[in-house]
């Protein structure tokens, strides 16, 4: 049975769950933390790797110790030393800091005072009004745990897109290979790029008397069979993710792709617009008195109904039919587009690789510029820079940059928004710099108005270019801070500035809407990897993939831009 990243990612994140529980070094835990990531955002399998004789200590973060831990994950399917922590600790405690508002210090309180284990647990004794005894807890905090568990918000289980990229990818290689496949393709949410998937909707055409459900029940990987029929047959995989296998007939495979593509409030106002010309439009085809007119491919479908055709990413009847009609859908960027990095780290903080390393890896993708943006110095914990130390740094780059030709280097910071909003560096420094991108790393508890306010008078600072990460929130591990974004993209047009989109895919934040709100007033968004290695730069197909479903066009995406254009842009007015 394969072993995805997504699952050495998991058991290493559980195994920094159990250690910060137990109260370990917290450089331990987050070395832990580092290499979850670094699996998660790597576009080759770990097991392939293996496979492939590649030395995985050359990873950014990896040592010895942890490429020896993933050979172990990859050949066992397990981790030894996460057995020995779940053997010390209930195997219900991870779950607990899934708890909005429980950190591992108050779950360790918990285990320790009340043996708490699980969530379950946890219920009774806020029920019974014990945990606001406990010191450091309180009445509200009890009130807030109970209200979270029954929300139920910890237990979301939806497959984030990226980890479902990943399975897919793997499954659809698969099938491929089997007999007689014509065409193959994943629909549903995913391919529609929600930020998460349900299930995954795959759908094939084939040769006659090709036995493409026996060889999907025969994949390593399933764990269930559901359902199995001649058309459709539903397993669950090992990871818990539903997959339904549909095979359509190749003249309808175009219907049957736009019906299982969604969502159903698109289909719904597509087959509308097919009854008022006396079309009827379903899974399998366009019928007009009895009689098939349209379906072996989806643009034939969207012709029918006299409309061009609509990607995926804009069908969720949020007006995409409205603007396909008066020709307003949006020529969404791609990949191609980009053309820089506006916001990247080095191993001057808490990057893993040189300046000169993540230059070399920005050239070799083609990029004509990469923004060096390290972190300020109230960031402890990432080795922040002070003005002494920034100064410095832009040297070493403007010394770099000499030696390259046609390679621009940003001299950039990631500034600290303090908690009374004005920035970690003086703006003699700000000034001196190419890009200044502010961020909030700490004061996630501010009320709405405060955390808005805070945000804004950051942005009022005349060097500010760029607000990243907006929202704050870390994709299964920590909700946005409380912010009214509209302002925020308010604000941002008014001082001629920009927000991220930021394509980690712990964060993808700006979330869709988000981007489609900023689009309406006229903010640009930078698409940004934050990378922290050279691997990171991956991240932007991530940042892309989010944009589109934010209906952006390349125009509306600063780093599409030339050097030259994007220095125009960055004069604030
Ligand atoms: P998910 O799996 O929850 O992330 O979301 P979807 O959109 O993939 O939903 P799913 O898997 O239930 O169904 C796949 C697509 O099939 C859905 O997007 C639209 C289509 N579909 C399913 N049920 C209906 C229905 O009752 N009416 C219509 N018009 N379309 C449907
Ligand atoms: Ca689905
Ligand atoms: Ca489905």
């Amino acid at each position: 049975m394969p072993v995805y990243n997504a699952d050495i990612a998991e058991i290493f994140n559980k195994v920094a769950d159990l250690l910060e529980i137990e109260g370990a070094n917290p450089f331990r835990v987050r070395a832990y933390r580092d290499a979850a990531r670094t699996f998660r955002g790597l576009s080759k399998s770990a097991a392939a790797m293996i496979a492939d004789g590649e030395d995985l200590s050359a990873l950014p973060g990896i040592g010895k110790d942890l490429a020896q831990k993933v050979k172990q994950i990859v050949e066992t399917g397990a981790l030894g030393q996460l057995k020995t922590l779940e053997e010390r600790l209930p195997p219900g405690l991870h779950q607990l800091l899934r708890i909005p508002g429980l950190g591992p210090k108050k779950v360790k309180a918990l285990y320790d005072e009340l043996e708490i284990g699980d969530p379950e647990a946890l219920k009774r004794a806020a029920e019974n009004g014990k945990i606001r005894e406990l010191k450091g807890f309180g009445a509200k905090t009890e009130h807030k745990i109970l209200e979270e568990i029954e929300a139920e918000s910890w237990g979301d289980n939806r497959t984030p897109w990226p980890r479902a990229e990943e399975i897919a990818r793997s499954l659809v290689e698969y099938l491929k290979k089997g007999d007689g496949v014509k065409a193959i393709e994943v629909a549903g949410s995913f391919r529609r790029r929600r930020e998460t998937v349900g299930d995954l909707d795959i759908l094939v055409a084939c040769k006659r008397g090709a036995d493409i459900m026996e060889r999907f029940v025969s994949y390593e990987d399933v764990g269930r069979v559901v359902a199995r029929g001649k058309t459709k047959t539903s397993v669950v995989l090992r990871s818990g993710l539903q997959v339904d296998l549909r095979k359509l007939p190749r003249v309808g495979y175009g219907a049957g792709l736009h019906y299982f593509t969604g969502s159903k409030a698109h289909n719904i106002a597509v087959r509308k617009r097919g009854q008022k010309k006396g079309l009827k439009i379903n899974e399998y085809g366009v019928y007009k008195d009895g009689e098939r007119v349209a379906g072996r491919t989806e643009k034939s479908v969207f012709e029918k109904v006299d409309l061009p055709f609509i990607e995926p990413e804009l069908r969720e009847g949020r007006g995409e039919i409205q603007a396909a009609e008066t020709g307003r859908l949006p020529d969404l960027i791609r990949l191609e587009d980009i053309r820089g990095d506006l916001h990247a780290h080095t191993s001057e903080t808490d990057g893993r690789n040189s300046l000169e390393e993540m230059v070399a890896a920005a050239k070799d993708r083609g990029y004509g510029y990469l923004a060096i943006s390290n972190h300020s110095k109230s960031l402890t914990v990432a080795k922040g820079l002070d003005a002494d130390r920034l100064l410095k740094s832009i040297e070493k780059m403007a010394a770099l940059e000499e030696k390259l030709d046609d390679f621009k280097i940003l001299k950039a910071i990631e500034v600290d928004i303090l908690d009374d909003g004005a920035l970690d560096l003086p703006d003699s420094v700000l000034k001196q710099l190419d890009l200044v991108v502010c961020a909030v790393h700490s004061g996630f508890k501010l009320s709405r108005e405060k955390q808005t306010e805070r945000i804004v008078r950051a942005m009022d600072n005349p060097h500010v270019h760029i607000l990243a990460h907006p929202t704050g929130r870390l994709i299964n591990e920590r909700g946005p801070y409380e912010v009214d974004v509209g302002r925020l993209i308010e604000a941002a047009a008014e001082r001629g500035c920009f927000l991220e989109l930021n394509a980690h895919p712990d964060r993808l934040d700006l979330k869709g809407s988000h981007c489609q709100a900023a689009k309406e007033k006229g903010v640009k968004i930078a698409i940004s990897t934050d990378a922290h290695s050279t691997a990171h730069l991956e991240y932007m197909r991530l940042g892309v993939g989010q944009a589109r479903r934010g209906w952006l066009a390349a125009g509306d995406v600063l780093n599409t831009r030339s050097w030259r254009e994007l220095k125009q842009l960055l004069k604030r007015n």
